[in-house]
């Protein structure tokens, strides 16, 4: 295979300019695996501690007992590596450049100074709330810098925040606020995005109709939009910002107290809160950006993620800031107010790497060359994706129409259970393979193993389930009030090791192809979504008897969501229904989670003891039905070749 792959090596300019180049990569990588301790015993100098740790590494995967520690008894504080230890060199440097929604509205530049005041007014403010060391704050804002203000306020309290997404529904946002117990949700008014908005403060009180009473709510005025308002609950942020204190010293906490916790999906049922915490994630945070972004003093680094996901955690806030980098936060969407958003936003602020999913240059990759060659783009020097498989296609085109063919590219693997970048291309080291997301970070052995015996391969080529045979500093240490889930989802299919959830393949040179999900997980347009949650919002409708979910191939999205629907006895399908439960799980979930096909199924395929056959229902999906394998344990063969006649999918 590696034969006929191109492969892209390392450009001279990258390896003039790099950090780490082949040799370097080569030598700090050995060294990471040949003594961890000693490795990460330097590599976390990176941070500044309060109290030196004396403590490395202790971590076990089991058998037994999952403990995942570093650098246990240091302590020091997060927001104060992101702010207070820039001040004396660069408390003049932006810290946060901030691109609007509309382009017509002006961009915002935000010193380390000023970030260092707006953080500790949040701080003030939350604190006269009654949020203290420990509690949790639920954050669910727009992409503005009051977002990354409140994430480092909660920091600098040692506060854990949660971040939901903007675009989750009422009902998810409800779940996650009671599921962490949180004190406040801190919250806007409403969200600009792509020209519409989304009236988050509307939502939070709906949101609070499933919590405590004594939640309280910190409201930003981003659009001054008219909003229902509860003086005996609501704190108006505009007007208390006006008299809080501008110091607010940091609060020290033990690094292995949480940072944050960050609701995911998984392969059932409810969605789990990944628990980070805060010396090991933010020494891998601001190395991780710092190697794999190549990032140097005076670049503008611009990651298009949402502060809602792992990747706007790790670098648009925690990463670039520990690093004293300049970090672009951008509220709007590629396409909006047209299909050059993105590179318009480059131009004008002369950023120097950029980082995006696949499924936005899919998309845009779509909509024509001329949108990209209007903009000046000579600034970048390198680009990234995360999130999904890329496509060689799209890769190909992000490469010569966005990176002039100069850039390289930065296919980072990696997950919101993992904290930063664990199989990704360093720009100095690397030879670039387009899909490849190439070689393990420091610190991280990646294995392969035969799914069903869970047997390591040990051959250089190898294809199979992907793991991580020991801890590196970032990773997940347990699922908030919930250890034993953690233990069972990412420790017990594959004993020893921890579990990904992804398929890989290996090739010759030791390059990693990860090959997507091999549990019922969804990634649309690069979101993770699990199966089950689409189906329980599916038959929490009351004409809906039962449903299954399942993924199949979507050109733009990486994977649309197809559903077989059974209705329940009496109620005739038609397309008003379709858009009825479209709509449903919409506002179930949030608009990420919409169907793309909805297929009326008399029946689903199951096995005589009543389990779904979803192989079948992904051949199905993917419009493969001539591969369908053995059928004769179903209980009801024949329900097969009416999905098959009335399938939706069709090439
Ligand atoms: C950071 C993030 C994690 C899942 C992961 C995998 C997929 C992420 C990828 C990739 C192929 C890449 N994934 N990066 N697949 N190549 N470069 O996306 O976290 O939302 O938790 O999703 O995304 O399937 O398991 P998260």
């Amino acid at each position: 295979m590696s034969t006929e792959v191109k492969q892209y090596p390392v450009t001279e300019d990258a390896a003039a300019r790099a950090h780490v180049d082949a040799e370097r990569y080569a030598r700090m990588y050995a060294a990471s695996i040949d003594d961890p301790e000693a490795f990460w015993r330097e590599q976390g100098q990176r941070v500044d501690w309060i109290k030196p740790y004396s403590r490395v590494k202790d971590t076990t995967f089991g058998p037994g007992e999952v403990s995942i520690k570093w650098f246990e008894d240091g302590t020091l504080n997060v927001s104060a590596n992101c702010i207070d230890r820039h001040l004396a060199t660069r408390g003049e440097q932006t810290a946060i450049i901030w691109e609007p929604d509309e382009p017509g509205e002006d961009a915002l530049h935000i010193t380390y100074r000023e970030l260092h005041a707006a953080t500790c007014r949040m701080a003030n403010i939350l604190a006269d709330m009654g949020v203290a060391k420990g509690d949790r704050v639920v954050i669910y804002m727009p992409m503005i810098p009051e977002a990354a203000y409140a994430m480092l306020a909660c920091a600098r309290i040692g506060a854990i925040h949660s971040v939901v997404f903007a675009g989750f529904s009422p009902d998810a946002l409800g779940a996650r606020v009671s599921g962490c117990d949180a004190k406040v949700v801190i919250t806007a008014d409403s969200a600009p995005r792509g020209g519409r908005k989304t009236p988050l403060k509307v939502n939070t009180d709906k949101a609070f109709k499933h919590c405590k009473d004594s939640v309280k709510s910190l409201v930003v005025r981003r659009t001054g939009d008219d909003i229902p308002w509860d003086d005996a609950r609501d704190v108006d942020y505009n007007e208390a910002v006006k008299t809080a204190s501008d110091s607010f010293e940091p609060v020290e906490v033990g690094a292995e107290d949480p940072l944050f916790i960050l609701y995911t999906s998984g392969s059932t049922g409810q969605p789990k809160g990944v628990v980070h915490t805060s010396g090991g994630y933010l020494v891998y945070a601001a190395m991780t950006h710092r190697f794999t972004f190549d990032y140097h003093d005076g670049d503008v680094y611009w990651c298009s993620a949402d502060v809602g996901w792992v990747t706007g955690h790790s670098y648009i806030v925690y990463g670039p800031l520990a690093n004293g980098a300049t970090t672009l936060m951008f509220e709007g969407v590629p396409t909006y107010p047209d299909a050059g958003r993105f590179w318009e936003v480059c131009a004008k602020h002369s950023v120097t790497q950029f980082y995006t999913a696949p499924t936005a240059i899919r998309a845009l990759m779509g909509q024509g060359d001329q949108w990209v060659e209007k903009h000046d783009l000579s600034s970048l020097r390198l680009l990234g994706t995360v999130g999904e498989p890329i496509n060689p296609e799209a890769w190909n085109w992000y490469h010569r129409v966005v990176g002039g063919g100069r850039c390289p590219i930065v296919d980072t693997w990696w997950q919101t259970e993992t904290g930063g970048h664990l199989i990704t291309p360093l720009p100095g080291a690397t030879t670039l393979k387009p899909g490849s997301a190439t070689k393990p970070f420091f610190g991280v052995q990646p294995v392969v193993l035969e799914p069903q015996t869970g047997e390591e391969i040990t051959t250089a080529e190898a294809e199979g389930v992907l793991c991580i045979k020991d801890s590196w500093p970032g990773q997940m240490r347990t699922v908030w009030g919930d250890h034993e889930r953690f233990v069972k989802t990412y420790f017990s299919d594959y004993a020893g090791y921890y579990f990904s959830g992804d398929g890989c393949r290996r090739d010759a040179d030791g390059d990693y192809w990860i090959t997507g999900r091999v549990d019922d997980v969804l990634n649309v347009s690069g979101h993770r979504m699990g199966t089950a949650e689409v189906e329980s919002a599916l038959v929490a409708h009351e004409k809906v008897a039962e449903a299954a979910v399942v993924g199949y191939p979507h050109d733009i999205k990486g994977q649309g969501i197809y559903c077989y629907v059974t209705l329940m006895n009496g109620v005739e399908p038609s397309e008003e229904l379709r858009q009825e439960l479209r709509q449903f799980v919409r506002t179930e979930i949030g608009p990420i989670a919409s169907p793309d096909l909805i297929q009326w199924a008399p029946g689903l395929p199951k096995t005589r003891s009543g389990k779904i056959m979803r192989r079948i229902l992904r051949k199905i999906a993917e419009d493969d039905f001539g591969a369908l394998g053995d059928t004769s344990t179903l209980a009801d063969p024949s329900v097969v070749d009416d999905l098959i006649e009335n399938r939706m999918n069709r090439k």
